[in-house]
């Protein structure tokens, strides 16, 4: 059982204001600043279950929530608050040391995520991110941070998974705020046709936008089944560029290198980039998964081949 429970209950002005904008993929994505502002307001009260400056920690997710993970890793080893390592929940090693294993969850009931947790019971403190309080991950872990506020009716994963990011960017000392005034920005805007009549999408990410750029690839295949990739920045000329023309678009979420955007521009692509911070960038990456679900027929709230949750039973 959980021996440290923090589950947050919404005001009902809170409660109104999610209800009238939640209920499908588009309301979810419109409503992130938002919930990122609720997470901040959250992050002290939970701040003894996260990890503590010079902690050793590891963090471990599956598809989206292992790109959180790998974002959040970044950034807490650029803060200097300790090494932090980010692994697929699958490919964990064993025999290293942390002083604290994190696992990140919307649903709380991810496979891959409980045969960690079995696995390390017993051996480090675990803590879990989750959208859903009293499920077996939420039971499994040590500590639970219950962000029930930011859960989804989308099978395709938006919100929860900024919201979490959003708790711990502030954790570990930045201010959301901008991003989320950013965010306001990119949903008031409509999407660009450079963006929306591309067919080819390579996001590029440094430093903690690494995770962020796998996340956008991830939502564009998801969503609207198009075929993207991710890469760090400096990867894009070891062979990525092979795929840049005409049609392309290279989304840049953070610090271009220099020469990189005439490069594309060179090659016939489209280089994307923005002022906003990359998390609020990743808005618009959502936005245009959408866009691009429904002017190709398709449902982004409910994808083939996807469900909510990877569940394994027998193997
Ligand atoms: C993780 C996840 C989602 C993905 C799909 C299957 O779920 O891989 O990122 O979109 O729906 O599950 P969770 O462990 O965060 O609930």
């Amino acid at each position: 059982m959980s021996q440290n429970f923090q589950h947050f209950e919404r005001t009902s002005h809170e409660e109104a204001a999610l209800a009238a904008q939640a209920g499908n993929i588009e309301s979810e994505i419109a409503s992130q600043p938002d919930c990122w502002r609720l997470a901040a307001a959250l992050a002290a009260d939970v701040a003894g279950s996260l990890p503590a400056p010079g902690e050793r920690v590891a963090v471990a997710g599956c598809g989206t929530s292992w790109f959180i993970a790998q974002s959040y890793a970044a950034a807490r080893e650029e803060s200097g608050q300790g090494e932090t390592d980010a692994f697929a929940a699958s490919e964990m090693p064993t025999g290293r040391r942390y002083d604290r294993v994190l696992v990140l969850s919307r649903s709380g009931t991810t496979t891959e995520i409980l045969r960690l947790l079995d696995r390390l019971a017993g051996q480090v403190p675990t803590v879990a991110i989750t959208a859903v309080p009293g499920t077996p991950v939420a039971d499994a872990a040590g500590a639970v941070i219950a962000l029930d506020f930011a859960d989804e009716e989308a099978v395709v994963q938006t919100r929860f998974a900024t919201t979490e990011l959003a708790l711990l960017r502030t954790h570990l000392g930045q201010d959301i705020a901008g991003a989320a005034d950013d965010a306001e920005r990119v949903l008031a805007e409509p999407l660009p046709p450079a963006l929306t009549d591309a067919r080819r999408f390579t996001f590029l990410g440094t430093g903690w936008t690494c995770g962020l750029a796998s996340e956008g690839a991830l939502k564009l295949r998801e969503a609207a089944r198009m075929w993207t990739e991710a890469y760090p920045a400096m990867e894009y000329r070891h062979g990525p560029a092979a795929v840049t023309g005409e049609g392309t678009v290279v989304w840049l979420l953070g610090a271009a290198p220099d020469g990189l955007a005439d490069e594309v521009t060179v090659a016939g692509g489209v280089p994307w980039q923005s002022q906003a911070d990359p998390m609020a960038e990743l808005v618009r990456v959502h936005m245009l998964a959408a866009a691009a679900a429904r002017a190709r027929g398709l449902d982004p709230d409910r994808p083939g081949n996807l469900t909510r949750s990877v569940i394994l039973t027998g193997r």
